[in-house]
């Protein structure tokens, strides 16, 4: 039977990977005044967060192999799935700078914490080299050395292109309402969240057990990437109908004229009333303009919408997970865990 590794576990191996970086930094003689900062952007970026990505790598060994982990086989797992939290972390603290966020996990976004400002960008170069420090003294030697070194330089480029077409799709200075579509949107989403959050942990367990095949990697893209698709649109959705106490960050996507999932519902809805609304109120640095759309939303019952998606999703997604081949290494389960964290979630 497989375990399910829980947020405490998980973390208890970080202060050694941790260590490990600022170990890498030492053998360069690096300053104790930068060593304290580094310090601090891997404790800060990388922890606080629900780490759904990183357990879902220790989560989908122990299913594959269909029993516990032994305490080798753990480590390792762990390893990837802080390695994938490391790429999270680079991602959102660079994230929240081009999308002018305000909170992240409950505090202030990195960058504007005191006296970090723009410096937040080199913190966010580092903790990418982390990545790979580790990679280097954990997997040198394993047989998947190359395929997971790629794994991680392609997966990155993939999500920095759905954040280039995030980006150009919401231009600051003009709103142009018939940029969004949902085929834009579902390139944005799939490439800028679904294959680092769900196709990149299962990939790194099929690699860490040398059981991955084209075939069964793509099997797993086949399923993760439509789970992903899902997740993203629930962010969207939560960036507007979730509280910020709750999800521990502020919605930014009307002010940031974002091409986001509920901006594309209420397009294909909207009479030409509510057309000529959304052209005079979205995508403005204005709170009563933002407020204007939000009342909007709640008129055009978008949350209503978005539940009846949600239901249609889940269906789509098990029919998908009831058809997996079991032959070639793969496990219906490793998905189901997946859909199980995220299905209704509120944040
Ligand atoms: C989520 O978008 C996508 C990312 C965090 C990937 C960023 C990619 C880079 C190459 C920097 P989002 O802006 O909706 O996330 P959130 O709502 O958490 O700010
Ligand atoms: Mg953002
Ligand atoms: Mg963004
Ligand atoms: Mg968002």
């Amino acid at each position: 039977m497989a375990q399910k590794t829980t947020l405490k576990e998980f973390e208890a191996v970080y202060p050694k990977l941790e260590e490990d970086i600022l170990d890498h930094a030492r053998s360069y003689n690096l300053p104790q005044a930068e060593l304290d900062w580094l310090k601090k952007n891997l404790e800060v970026n990388p922890l606080g967060g629900k780490c759904n990505r990183g357990m879902s790598v220790p989560d989908s060994v122990s299913i594959l192999l269909g029993r516990p982990l032994d305490e080798q086989e753990y480590f390792q797992s762990a390893t990837l799935g802080w390695m994938t939290e490391l790429l999270q972390a680079f991602f959102l603290v660079s994230d929240d700078i081009m999308d002018s966020s305000i909170t992240r996990r409950g505090q202030p976004c990195w960058y504007r914490q005191d006296g970090v400002g723009m410096i937040a960008i080199n913190d966010a170069f580092i903790l990418e080299s982390g990545i790979y420090i580790l990679l280097k003294k954990y997997f040198r030697s394993h047989p998947a050395y190359v395929d997971l070194l790629e794994l991680f330089h392609e997966t990155t480029l993939q999500t920095e292109l759905g954040q280039l077409c995030d980006l150009l799709t919401a231009p600051e200075d003009k709103v142009n309402l018939d940029n969004f579509s949902m085929t834009k949107y579902q390139f944005i989403v799939i490439y800028k969240t679904a294959y680092y959050s769900f196709y990149l942990p299962v990939a790194l367990a099929l690699h860490q057990l040398n059981l991955a095949t084209p075939k069964n990697l793509k099997q797993a893209q086949d399923i993760l990437i439509p789970l992903g698709e899902y997740f993203q649109i629930q962010d969207d959705y939560l960036d507007n109908f979730g509280l910020p106490e709750h999800i521990g960050k502020i919605g930014t996507d009307i002010k940031d004229n974002k091409c986001s999932w509920l901006v594309n519902q209420a397009l294909a809805k909207s009479t030409s009333e509510q057309r000529q609304i959304l052209e005079d109120n979205y995508g403005q640095k204005d709170d009563a303009k933002e407020a204007i759309i939000k009342k909007l939303y709640d008129d055009m019952d978008l949350k209503g919408c978005f539940e009846i998606f949600e239901e249609k999703r889940k269906k789509e997604i098990d029919t998908m997970i009831e058809n997996v081949d079991e032959s070639d290494g793969l496990k219906k389960e490793v998905f189901k865990a997946f859909l199980d964290k995220i299905f209704k979630r509120t944040k």
